[in-house]
């Protein structure tokens, strides 16, 4: 017989709070998978605090460990992941950020190491998908959110802010608009316009009442066949999730779905052609328990599983 391995203890509170205890480590050649902050909630329109996002989920992620049973994997043995700590911020300034968001991005990339950003709020996005457009072309993309981020301004003459990236992405040809899929969205609008502006980006749109229609599978099902094999990017709005179970986000919509049905569809995209993640609007100062936190960490801990099966 082989030698046993020691028993693992699994001491989460003991040390400092990298994401889920793996290292800091600011070099991407030196991992599969880097783990990003980025600080920044400077556009916020509605509650801010999204800076303090990417703290909270680390603290969260000390007790992610092991095994993950769904998915068949064991994330953290599977690949070199690493923390890389926070992107340099500078709150007035949108655009500043945003190319410094860009930057480490494409260092990262450039590496050839895989990138997860915890936002910080959904502008940065745009930066991201940069980054990413720029190794794999246009790419197929999934939004999970409460909100289509699709406005072509939020205030009069800015054109960055959290609730325009993707009208951004889609004009800078960042994102495939026939492999673009949102799927949550829902909450009162400015009118019927805005989900007009939706499908006529060419956006394959999934409101929250559509799981009782179709149900998580036929989501799934939807999505697939919209992205197919293409490069995808996957980004996490935490307002997807109904406020019972994320509280701590600046825009809150009821009528969301449960942790556990997100889990069900972030699982359900296994074997999809990951290009990168992000997970945005995280606002602790609104949370109760961390629980909006904890099911942030814990969804990247899906992601880094997902990952790992490929
Ligand atoms: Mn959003």
């Amino acid at each position: 017989m082989s030698e046993q391995k020691p028993a693992f203890v699994h001491q989460p509170f003991q040390g400092i709070a990298t994401f889920g205890h793996q290292p800091y480590c600011p070099d991407p050649a030196e991992a599969d998978v880097m783990i990003l902050g980025v600080p920044f909630d400077g556009t916020v329109s509605g509650r801010s605090g999204t800076r303090l996002g990417p703290r909270a989920i680390r603290d969260q992620s000390l007790c992610l460990w092991g095994y993950n049973n769904a998915l068949q994997v064991a994330p953290f043995e599977q690949l070199r992941v690493v923390d890389g700590g926070d992107v340099e911020v500078i709150p007035p300034d949108v655009v500043r950020t945003h190319n410094n968001v860009q930057t480490a991005a494409e260092r990262v990339l450039d590496a050839g190491c895989m990138l997860i950003t915890l936002g910080g709020e959904h502008s940065i996005s745009l930066p991201l998908l940069r980054a990413h457009a720029a190794k794999h072309g246009p790419l197929a993309m999934i939004q999970f959110d409460a909100h289509p981020d699709l406005w072509d301004e939020e205030y009069p003459g800015l054109k960055f802010s959290h609730g325009t990236p993707f009208r951004r992405a889609l004009e800078e040809g960042l994102i495939d608009p026939t492999a673009f899929v949102q799927i949550g969205i829902r909450g009162p609008t400015g009118g019927p316009q805005d989900y007009e502006d939706v499908r006529q980006s060419g956006a394959l749109m999934f409101t929250a009442d559509e799981i009782d229609k179709r149900g998580i599978d036929g989501i799934l099902r939807g999505a697939r066949q919209r992205i197919g094999d293409r490069p995808v990017y996957v980004t996490f709005d935490i307002d997807v999730a109904d406020p019972a179970y994320a509280p701590g986000t600046g825009t809150p919509e009821v009528g969301g779905f449960t942790s556990r049905e997100l889990l069900r569809l972030v699982r359900g995209l296994r074997g999809l052609n990951f290009t990168g993640f992000d997970l945005v609007e995280v606002s602790p100062a609104y949370d109760s328990s961390g629980i909006t936190a904890l099911l942030g960490a814990n969804l990247v801990f899906e992601f880094l599983s997902l990952l790992a099966v490929r």
